[in-house]
């Protein structure tokens, strides 16, 4: 596997230093990068990171289709080691840092576990592409009156997911505690995505509260600065065709 040579290389002065060498392959907008971009920024994690740009549809390129299948990303390579799916990637990057964020107990692990796989389903496939997705990506809108429909049948099924997070949250800081977890990383990826398409999250005083603490993270503006490029090119598009 040859890719092209990396596009930054991220190691900041107190870096914590994996066993081999890390490389994410990435694109800074996406959904399931951001997640595991900020929480290696946030534990200062030394990875390389190589650009995949989803808009000219690099991931489709032939050395990437090598690398994945599935023509996503993320993707991320330990040495020879080439790991998919962006909840076992965190997964794997908290195991191989000793990270307190995927905990060692069997209980409080498998709660975090659970809270991703609710992330990993209900809420990327009601939510996110139910929601978001269809709005501002071409090759999930429908046609006519097809789009409307689609959109009214995942109204609901959000908003009931978002009522259950809410309560899963209810008081505490974090979603599985008061210490954060790779869960909050995970879940604070997919609902920051509504923001793509202005979804108001007021009802949800807990999720937002929530969302606000991640967002309050030293490292995530410049970690979500492609993504609000990205929000801002949609708004600027949408007032032009108003
Ligand atoms: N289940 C995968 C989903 C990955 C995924 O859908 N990535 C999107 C970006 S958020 C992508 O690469 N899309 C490109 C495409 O499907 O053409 C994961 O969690 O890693």
């Amino acid at each position: 596997m040859t890719p092209p040579a990396p596009s930054r290389t991220v190691s900041p002065p107190s870096s914590r230093k994996a066993p081999g060498a890390l490389r994410l392959h990435y694109d800074p907008a996406s959904t399931t990068c951001r997640p595991i971009i900020l929480f290696a920024s946030e534990n200062a994690i030394e990875m390389d990171f190589q650009l995949v740009d989803l808009f000219s549809d690099e991931n489709r390129s032939d050395w990437y289709t090598r690398l994945n299948a599935n023509q996503a990303v993320p993707v991320l390579e330990h040495d020879d080691f080439v790991l998919t799916e962006s909840s076992a990637i965190l997964k794997y990057l908290a195991d191989l840092t000793d990270s307190p964020a995927y905990p060692k107990d069997l209980q409080q692990r498998a709660r975090v576990n659970e809270v991703m796989d609710f992330f990993n389903t209900y809420m990327m496939r009601d939510y996110v592409y139910g929601l978001v997705y269809s709005r501002v990506l071409g090759h999930y809108r429908l046609n006519g009156a097809a789009q409307a429909q689609y959109i009214a049948l995942h109204e609901p099924r959000a908003v009931r997911r978002l009522k259950a997070l809410d309560t899963w949250i209810g008081t505490k800081t974090f979603i599985c505690g008061d210490s954060i977890s790779i869960a909050d990383y995970f879940g604070s990826g997919i609902v920051s995505a509504g923001e793509l398409v202005g979804y108001d999250l007021r009802p949800w005083a807990n999720v937002t509260r929530w969302l606000n603490t991640m967002k309050s993270l030293p490292t995530w503006d410049e970690v979500h600065a492609g993504f609000y490029g990205w929000r801002s090119a949609i708004e600027a598009q949408n007032r032009a065709t108003a």
